[in-house]
């Protein structure tokens, strides 16, 4: 989509008059509340408001939160803050929050769908002014136009904001590119001296790893035989003369030359076409975000690593270790989060172990998939399984409903995925999530191809029917109702 002029600027509007508050409020030295989203995207957008506070000196506190609830809600009320900010989150809660305090000032920063524009208090959201919320702007873009327009030294957080958006899987244009507003983002982080864009091989750990070690990693694109086989990939590299060391060193993907990276590009490409997976050759080279200040070496240096490293402070409940790096922090807090980051890694290989153990662990429906991980898969990290599992389903025509319980909440966390092929056909997970969970007594939205919701237990097997339901109606034309 091109995005006409006029929508931006009136989405520049609203950026602007939410600066002006927040800098009203800073004036008069608030103490500014901020709640944001746990996950990258989330980390990022409350890394930028926090660092552009800081840079303002003004008083502020970041709650990292997996969702906003009632509960929520009442701590907010009881605490009476004079300000509260949500970023990446919260549009309907902040409504009720309005409707029950009058002297709370209220702003979202938010891209999520909305069903209306709300009223009573600011809401900074592209969906409003017609830009697409899923692919073009993230939460931390739009927290990134929000300090931008506080002071116009904080360009140099459009990185973050990049992070933010990859975290949120919003490269969706040709080759993996960021579009639409964040390409806006882009420029900027580009102009600042801080990002470079290249396309190239785009496997996970170009920069942190091994050839083989991020060959046999990947999982997007996946390859079968390869992902997760480190010696099928030493026999590849080998036949193809590709050395894995140079001097003692390991290389990492970006250290090959031009020639080695084409003959490894056309033997992965023929290697899929005789699996018949010829999408996936499509996704071997793609754009490549590069944190040109970083450190080599480290996941922060690749935008897409940079954002797994924040995601997995938030799942591993050490969310304000990456607002720390995403506000500037190195050294220790690099040490740390890197740590975090393997546990993490440890943590979602035990996960997929456990969902392809047992074949009745993915239990295939009329029109949808259901994992149900019960107790043992942590509801923090039930999103990134859901991911990881929908791209590799043998029917990508049925999206996939993973669920875990909430642990002494009497809920069922719900992570639904599904495939652009189905977005294309009209398919909006978020609009689904949204009616099934509140049919059930639950809460539920997102976006078209990654949607969530939370269902109260005993209600659980009545909104997977349901799920599987409105997938059917949908894919046939009909209403899903409201
Ligand atoms: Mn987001």
């Amino acid at each position: 989509m091109v995005i006409g002029t006029s929508y931006f600027s009136d989405f520049l509007n609203s950026v602007l008059e939410a600066s002006k508050v927040i800098y009203e409020a800073v004036s008069e030295d608030l103490l500014i509340h901020i709640y944001s989203h746990l996950d990258a995207d989330g980390i990022a957008a409350g890394g930028i408001i926090g660092k552009a506070l800081q840079r303002l000196d003004a008083r502020f506190r970041i709650r990292i939160t997996q969702w906003v609830d009632d509960k929520l809600i009442d701590e907010i009320i009881r605490e009476k803050p004079p300000i509260v900010i949500f970023t990446d989150l919260g549009t309907d809660y902040a409504s009720l929050l309005s409707k029950k305090v009058s002297d709370i000032k209220i702003i979202v920063l938010d891209h999520h769908q909305i069903g209306c524009t709300p009223q009573s208090f600011l809401c900074v959201n592209p969906h409003i002014y017609g830009i697409d919320g899923a692919k073009d702007i993230s939460g931390s873009g739009v927290a990134y136009f929000v300090a931008k327009a506080l002071d116009i030294s904080n360009v140099d957080l459009a990185p973050i904001a990049v992070v933010g958006a990859l975290g949120d899987l919003q490269d969706k244009y040709d080759q993996r590119m960021l579009g639409g507003l964040n390409q806006k983002i882009v420029e900027d982080a580009i102009n600042a001296g801080l990002l470079t864009v290249e396309k190239d091989l785009i496997f996970f750990g170009r920069e942190t790893r091994p050839i083989h070690k991020a060959l046999a990693a990947t999982t997007s694109p996946f390859i079968p035989g390869i992902s997760g086989a480190e010696d099928k990939v030493l026999d590849l590299l080998a036949s193809l003369g590709i050395p894995l060391k140079h001097d003692d060193k390991w290389r990492a993907l970006r250290d090959l030359t031009e020639d080695e990276k084409k003959r490894l590009c056309s033997a992965l490409a023929d290697y899929l076409l005789s699996k018949g997976l010829h999408c996936e050759i499509s996704n071997l080279i793609g754009h490549v975000y590069t944190l040109t200040r970083e450190e080599p070496w480290t996941p922060l240096r690749d935008g897409r690593e940079f954002s797994v490293l924040l995601n997995a402070t938030g799942r591993m409940n050490k969310s304000g270790v990456g607002v720390a790096i995403c506000m500037g922090d190195r050294g220790k807090a690099l040490e740390e989060a890197s740590k975090i980051l393997e546990d993490y890694r440890k943590t979602i290989n035990k996960y997929l172990d456990w969902v392809t153990e047992k074949p009745g662990r993915i239990q295939e429906l009329e029109y949808i998939y259901v994992v149900y991980g019960g107790t043992y898969i942590d509801d923090k990290i039930i999103g990134a399984i859901s991911s990881i599992l929908s791209s590799n389903l043998p029917n990508p025509e049925k999206p996939l409903i993973a669920c875990s319980d909430v642990k002494n909440e009497g809920i069922v966390k719900v992570s639904a995925r599904t495939t652009d092929i189905m977005v294309n056909r009209g398919l909006n997970l978020g609009d689904i999530m949204q009616v099934a969970a509140e049919k059930c007594k639950g809460k539920g939205g997102g976006h078209n191809i990654a949607a969530g919701a939370q269902i109260p237990k005993e209600k659980i097997e009545e909104f997977i029917n349901l799920v599987n339901e409105l997938v059917r109606r949908k894919l046939a034309g009909e209403e899903i109702g409201g």
